[in-house]
């Protein structure tokens, strides 16, 4: 979770920017506990085990019904959103895309509020106006949830942009897929990241697929995204998205790098760039960062996916390295934590998202009186500023009783 950050141990430091030479792995010479806590290791396990519970019961409640629209599973990818927010303090923003109940759970969303708000229910954070691709958590700073595709990227910028005009020590995560990668948004996003030198880390969860695509056919330059980043002069890094330690580790020293990242040859007394700045192929320390996360999703695309691009034995090849499974075996390996412990982490985890079901079953769905607030600045629409559209008025208790009959 956000809050308890360890402060950066002696690291077996992937180089300067990253390298696609480093072999990633969590045996990079370091000790095997990375400097964590047995509280933080244990952090760590518990929240990839409560993103995967969650979204087993979320699976189940969506064939049931009991949830509507689109709805895309993070089953396999858990250890990059908990690596990644792991390496977070307290205050640093995160955005997304999509695919964000992981992403909004390690950021420290209620479990009760997520599973609300793919009911349509009025205790879901969005008061169940967004569903499951708008998961939104202003206290947690998690800025959503987005549908369209790296739309979130500019919103990354904006973020990090905040952050830097109020003189924060803040770092902003910014999410994307790999089908974001070729949207100009993201290209936009990547520019003004750089000429402004914001503290903003762009990270690509690069699972290999865009709905029913593989990379390598929408992708141009797919095996090497170093190239990408260096274009924008931006560094670079990649670790392995199925190893929480690694992804861990990886944030933590780029998080660290990114952290004071200031404006370019800015006077602050006058306002204006001095001089034009220059660039150089690694990316300023400390500036923005591109990091490419290696992972995979095993469900579907979405909950309706016949997945005929890809064969059972891709998939079961991936499961054998699971996230979960492989972080269980490395605490053991290493006597960081016992069975009986991660028996009572997984029955915990369990309960937590059985109990979001029951919450998210009991809970009133959203009253009729809230359709339009949260939507415009004037509650009742912009037809005529400042008075709302007699319309669209909410109904008086009568009248919305009667409806409900
Ligand atoms: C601008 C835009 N174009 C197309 C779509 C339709 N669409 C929804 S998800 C998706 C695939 C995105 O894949 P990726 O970014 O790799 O994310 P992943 O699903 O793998 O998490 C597409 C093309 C969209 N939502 N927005
Ligand atoms: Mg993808």
């Amino acid at each position: 979770m956000t809050s308890a950050t360890a402060e950066a141990p002696a690291a077996a430091a992937p180089s300067e920017g990253g390298s696609s030479d480093d072999a990633p792995g969590v045996a990079r010479g370091a000790d095997p506990d990375h400097g964590l806590s047995p509280e933080r290791l244990s952090g760590l396990l518990y929240d990839m085990m409560l993103i995967r519970r969650f979204e087993e019961r979320t699976m189940q409640a969506y064939q049931q019904a009991k949830i509507g629209g689109f709805c895309h599973i993070y089953i396999g990818q858990e250890a990059t959103a908990v690596g990644a927010i792991a390496a977070l303090k307290e205050g640093d923003p995160v955005v997304t895309a999509y695919r964000d109940h992981g992403h909004a759970l390690a950021k420290g969303m209620h479990p009760d509020a997520c599973m609300a708000e793919m009911f349509g229910k009025a205790t879901g954070c969005a008061k169940g106006k967004g569903g499951s691709m708008h998961m939104f958590d202003k206290p947690n700073d998690m800025y959503g949830g987005h549908a369209i595709v790296g739309g979130q990227n500019p919103l990354g910028c904006g973020l990090g942009w905040g952050i830097q005009y109020t003189k924060k020590d803040h770092v902003a995560l910014c999410f994307m897929g790999d089908g974001a990668l070729n949207q100009g948004a993201t290209h936009e996003a990547m520019n003004l990241a750089s000429v402004y030198n914001l503290p903003l880390i762009f990270v690509l969860e690069n699972n290999g697929y865009s709905m029913g695509t593989d990379i390598a056919r929408g992708t141009a330059m797919a095996h090497d995204q170093r190239q990408r980043a260096e274009a924008y002069g931006m560094r670079y890094a990649e670790c392995d998205g199925q190893d929480v330690l690694d992804t861990y580790v990886t944030f933590r020293d780029e998080v660290k790098r990114t952290r004071n990242a200031r404006p370019i040859n800015y006077n602050e007394k006058t306002g204006k760039r001095e001089s034009i700045p220059t660039y150089d192929v690694g990316g300023r320390t400390p500036g923005p960062c591109f990091i490419n996360v290696k992972t995979y999703r095993y469900q579907g695309h979405s909950m309706s996916d016949p997945q005929k691009y890809r064969s059972k034995d891709e998939v079961s090849g991936k499961q054998d390295v699971d996230c979960i499974n492989r972080l269980v075996a490395h605490l053991i390996e290493h006597d960081l934590l016992d069975q009986e412990s991660i028996d009572k982490l997984d029955a915990k985890a369990k309960d937590a998202a059985k109990q979001a079901l029951a919450h998210a079953e009991a809970a009133d769905p959203m009253p009729r009186s809230e359709l339009f607030t949260d939507v415009y600045a004037n509650p009742y629409g912009p037809y005529k500023q400042g008075e709302p559209n007699p319309a669209f008025a909410a109904p008086d208790a009568a009248t919305e009783a009667r409806e409900e009959d």
